[in-house]
């Protein structure tokens, strides 16, 4: 593992970038800050070598002042530096909170504090001082991720892991200063932290981000905390009367021997039937007709399982094996990392954040000055097959939407592209939403697939957005130049196997940029559809540096980052296309240009 990858598991440029310039290799993830202080040491030295102004890294209120090409316009980011993954997210008193991993004082992972920000609507915010800094022996190197719980008295609660003095994680709880203040402006520290510190078996650098407290039928508390058991990630189950004092349950909790260790898990009900979402918390909420859904991040991804849960015996039967590699789902099969969902008991919805990393180096991070966006909060509910979890833009989005192009029912020919225009050029195609719909016929002339099962990624890389097909590919061409040398493409294509058919969803950024050393990974996943019945949907997200895209209305998302340096402000245009040689119609299409949202 490399000096960057110390506890933050993003698969971007600026590893590969860093793992160049030091070839430094660790033999375990267990990277104290000090040497995350030696390696920012070493990253200035490097910048004056190469003649870039280290002075980006003490000023970067002055470069905020700059260009920012890349900085959203509706999309979660602080002010300014680096920010990682959601915790607590919350509803209390009439108030959203969003807390999330947040170094105070530079572009880069390091410092880890919770930073803090406030809503009433999930897209407009107010960030507040940070709730937690680590400044006691038991969080000295870090705070790092939680979540809250809101208690029976009414109060919430945070669990967080805290990496003491000698670099072990332990959990630690903290509450608020005054529980009568909705905004939750002061949080005090647990006078008898830690709570909980790694068992004798467990390694010590593999202890972390507890999960949401949830209820058993004993009444007692249970929450799960992301480990690795003999080299395999894992979850470990707590148990506590009072939510102080913890015991650690000795019900087996699932383990998977193709993962090493696991981040950020968590083990919350949905409902098999409707859209609304389940607290985590309620015990009642036990029935037949509720599944359980077992998240964890690993390998640079989000998985879940659908399982069962048994309240009374802590048990999880799981629907699928997690150790099989192709029975995983994926919440998003593009960049999506250490997300944490809850319940919103104001709309009776369960809501998903996730921290989407960047895609750009160490020193763009700098030059920039901030790094790391976060999803726009999707709600998430269980498919009518009840087999997979479908995902959707929050509601809320929509009040930004502004200038409108809409038609139905035009016919794409194979080998063809349509501009989307007519909204101010300027403003639709940095930020807006797409809505798209097309219709494919005759499928008996579709591409025949083998019957193996493929890897989606491999599909979409082997056969890209400009690789010849027959129904596809189609879709959008997002943030393009005028003369397409930079393009990001989110497309389908329809295969035949034997007498069904599958659509495979791929997002192509490999030319979203001219720009050296960004990383432009081509992903995919295959949308749970039948294409002789359904209509394949896409809706597209596209925010200066993230096309955020919804596969057959939210079965299958894929995240991407892209930094267009020709596709910007008015050179940015969209299309709709069909590089496959079949005709085919878009039944309905409607884009938005965005507002800004206020975030301040
Ligand atoms: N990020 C946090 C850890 C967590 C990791 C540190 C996941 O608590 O395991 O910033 O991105």
């Amino acid at each position: 593992m490399y000096l960057y990858k110390a506890y933050n598991s993003c698969p971007t440029a600026h590893s590969l970038h860093f793992t160049m310039l030091f070839k430094t290799k660790l033999s375990s993830l267990n990277i104290p800050m000090k040497i995350y202080g030696f390696y920012v040491f070493s990253l200035c030295c490097f910048l004056i070598f190469n003649g870039v102004r280290v002075e980006a890294f003490r000023n970067h209120t002055r470069l905020l002042n700059v260009s920012q090409p890349y900085r959203t316009a509706y999309h979660f980011q602080p002010t300014k530096n680096w920010m990682n993954d959601p915790n607590g997210p919350m509803y209390y008193k009439g108030v959203y909170h969003f807390f999330y991993q947040h170094n105070p004082y530079g572009p880069l992972w390091g410092n880890m504090s919770w930073g803090h920000a406030i809503s009433h609507d999930l897209i407009n915010w107010v960030h507040l001082d940070i709730a937690l800094v680590p400044n006691e022996h038991y969080d000295i190197n870090g705070c790092f991720s939680g979540s809250t719980t809101i208690l029976p008295n009414g109060e919430p609660a945070i669990l967080y892991t805290g990496v003491d003095a000698k670099l072990h994680q332990v959990q630690n709880l903290a509450f608020p200063k005054n529980i009568s203040d909705p905004l939750l402006k002061e949080w005090v520290k647990w006078p008898l932290n830690p709570i909980l510190s790694p068992p004798d078996e467990i390694d010590p650098s593999f202890y972390r981000d507890p999960s949401t407290g949830w209820m058993g039928a004993d009444g007692e508390w249970r929450v799960v905390i992301g480990t690795r058991i003999d080299h395999q990630g894992a979850a470990i189950l707590y148990k506590s009367k009072d939510f102080r004092s913890w015991n650690r349950s000795l019900s087996p909790f699932p383990l998977s021997n193709i993962t090493t260790f696991w981040e950020c898990p968590e083990l919350y009900p949905v409902i098999c039937n409707g859209k609304s979402g389940l607290d985590t918390s309620v015990i009642s909420v036990q029935g037949k007709d509720i599944k359980h859904v077992l998240k964890a991040s690993f390998n640079d991804h989000d998985y879940y399982i659908l399982g069962k849960y048994d309240p009374e015996s802590d048990g999880y039967d799981v629907d699928a094996n997690f150790m099989k590699s192709k029975e995983w789902l994926r919440y998003d099969y593009g960049r999506f990392y250490a997300s944490k969902s809850f319940y919103d008991g104001e709309k009776k919805r369960r809501i998903l954040w996730s921290w989407v990393c960047e895609s750009d180096t160490a020193p763009d991070a700098i030059e920039k000055g901030w790094s790391g966006l976060q999803t726009i909060p999707r709600s998430i509910w269980l498919s009518k097959n009840e087999d997979q979890l479908v995902q959707w833009p929050v509601k809320e989005l929509e009040k930004l939407r502004t200038r409108k192009v809409h038609f139905k029912n035009k016919r794409l020919k194979g080998r063809s592209m349509i501009e989307i225009s007519g909204i101010t050029a300027s403003q639709v195609t940095s930020k807006a939403d797409v809505e798209i719909t097309f219709r494919v016929s005759n499928l008996k002339h579709a591409e025949v697939l083998s019957a193996e099962v493929v890897d989606p990624q491999i599909l979409c890389t082997q056969k890209n957005a400009t690789t010849d097909g027959k129904f596809g590919p189609f879709g959008l061409l997002v943030l393009a130049s005028k003369d397409l040398t930079e393009h990001t493409a989110v497309f389908f294509r329809v295969f035949r196997i034997a007498n069904s058919f599958r659509v495979l969803m791929c997002a192509d950024p490999s030319r979203s940029s001219l720009k050296p050393f960004i990383d432009k990974p081509i992903y995919g996943a295959f949308l749970a559809l039948d294409p002789r019945y359904a209509k394949i949907s896409l809706r597209t997200l596209i925010d200066h540096s993230i096309v955020e895209s919804f596969g057959g209305e939210g079965l299958a998302c894929i995240t991407s980052r892209v930094y267009p340096v020709l596709a910007v402000g008015e050179q940015a245009h969209l299309y709709a296309f069909n590089n496959g040689t079949q005709s085919l119609s878009i039944s309905s299409l409607s884009a938005w240009s965005m507002k800004k949202a206020q975030i301040v």
